[in-house]
């Protein structure tokens, strides 16, 4: 039976992933959106050729009949409130990141589905996905470079909005690497700092960019984070671990290598949709396909509380300067390991 999928949000990555579901994956299709904006979703609906109903709210969109699962990509702030109506209902969901905008928002939705008793929630967090990563994490777990102690990451944005604010650099944007590398290290975080090296022209007043995050985990691994968001040539993402015995980086992603003009070159991507697109694919698939078979799996809500518990311990950071402690709840044994 395909899957009916309704769709909250249909902005930047809301109209990606329904068209991934509509001209990529199999086994789903989406009946309903919803957008605070009604137009754009209608415009959605026509755009790709939807059979879809525009709901006028997300918990209208929940509550109906022919919704078997949720997709939330609305505006973070959001998130918490459609991931609980959807638990309520024993409705799976897959919402983007961030799960919630605090700890306590996620807390609530982990106790919501622990609750509920069975898996429910999946969170878009999709570098684990991403073939990159994995090959990176087949490395370590193989003890080809030894134990971890450093991982140097950059995550490159070419520019951002007037609306980006400095506390953003964390929320909606290094909280893929404190997602990524929590999986990749198999470690939680012990503590965190911010601090600030020059800042670029090129980011609005109010915006401090770039900015370094330094965190320690709780096996003593020190990372470090460049996140500069107004970088000007190219979305780049970058991750170097330094083992015991070797040191093992993050795949580019593949590109002509061109001699032209007396230049011998690379091009760099500059749309981050462009450089997880598998991933993106392979984590809304893995969605379908569980919820077809009654189970959900992949990120869960408790990764999306470890990520909110470090990023809010690094907004803390950013404001005081201080290096603040990262404390999370107990793992409930619902999560597993
Ligand atoms: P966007 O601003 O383009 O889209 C958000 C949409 O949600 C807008 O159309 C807005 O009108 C709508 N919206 C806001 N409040 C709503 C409500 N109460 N009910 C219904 N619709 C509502 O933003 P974008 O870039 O699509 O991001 C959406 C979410 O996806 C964010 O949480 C963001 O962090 C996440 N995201 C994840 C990415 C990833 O790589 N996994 C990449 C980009 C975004
Ligand atoms: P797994 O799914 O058993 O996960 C191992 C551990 O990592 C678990 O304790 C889990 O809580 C944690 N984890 C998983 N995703 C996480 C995240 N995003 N952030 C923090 N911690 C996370 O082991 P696996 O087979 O290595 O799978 C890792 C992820 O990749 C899962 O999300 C899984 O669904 C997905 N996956 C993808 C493919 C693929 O072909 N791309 C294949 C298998 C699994
Ligand atoms: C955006 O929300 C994302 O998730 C992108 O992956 C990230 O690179 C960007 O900085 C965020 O704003």
């Amino acid at each position: 039976m395909t899957l009916k999928i309704g769709v909250i949000g249909t902005g930047a990555i809301g109209q990606d992933h329904a068209r991934r579901i509509t001209q990529s994956l199999s086994g789903a299709t989406v009946v309903a959106v919803t957008d605070i904006h009604p137009q754009q979703a209608q415009e959605v609906v026509q755009k790709l050729g939807l059979n879809a109903t525009v709901y006028a709210n997300g918990h209208d969109l929940i509550a109906a009949a022919d919704v078997e699962a949720v997709l939330v990509t609305s505006w973070g702030p959001t998130h918490e409130e459609f991931v609980l109506a959807a638990i309520a209902r024993g409705k799976p969901v897959f919402c983007e990141k961030p799960l919630a905008v605090t700890a306590e928002g996620c807390m609530r939705i982990v106790q919501a589905e622990v609750e509920h008793g069975k898996r429910l929630v999946q969170v878009g967090f999709m570098r684990p996905y991403d073939k990159g990563y994995r090959a990176l994490k087949n490395v370590i777990d193989s003890d080809q470079i030894g134990a971890p102690l450093i991982v140097h990451c950059a995550h490159r944005n070419p520019s951002v909005g007037d609306g980006y604010t400095t506390d953003m650099a964390i929320t909606d944007t290094v909280i893929h690497e404190i997602d990524v590398l929590r999986w990749l290290l198999d470690d939680d975080y012990a503590s965190v700092q911010v601090v600030y090296p020059k800042k670029t022209r090129n980011a609005s007043s109010h915006l401090a960019d770039p900015q370094i995050i330094l965190m320690e985990t709780a096996k003593g691994v020190r990372i470090d984070v460049e996140v500069f968001v107004n970088c000007q040539y190219g979305y780049d993402i970058q991750c170097e671990v330094v083992g015991e015995t070797g040191i093992a980086r993050l795949p580019e992603p593949s590109a002509v290598p061109m001699r032209s003009q007396a230049r011998n070159s690379v091009a760099i991507l500059t749309d981050w949709k462009q450089r997880f697109i598998d991933a993106y694919d392979v984590e809304l698939q893995g969605f379908i396909d569980a919820v077809r078979q009654g189970e959900v799996g992949g990120p869960s809500a408790w990764d999306g509380y470890a990520a909110a518990v470090t990023a809010d311990a690094c907004v803390l950071a950013q404001k005081t300067g201080d290096i603040v402690p990262v404390r999370m709840a107990p793992r409930p044994a619902f999560y597993g390991r």
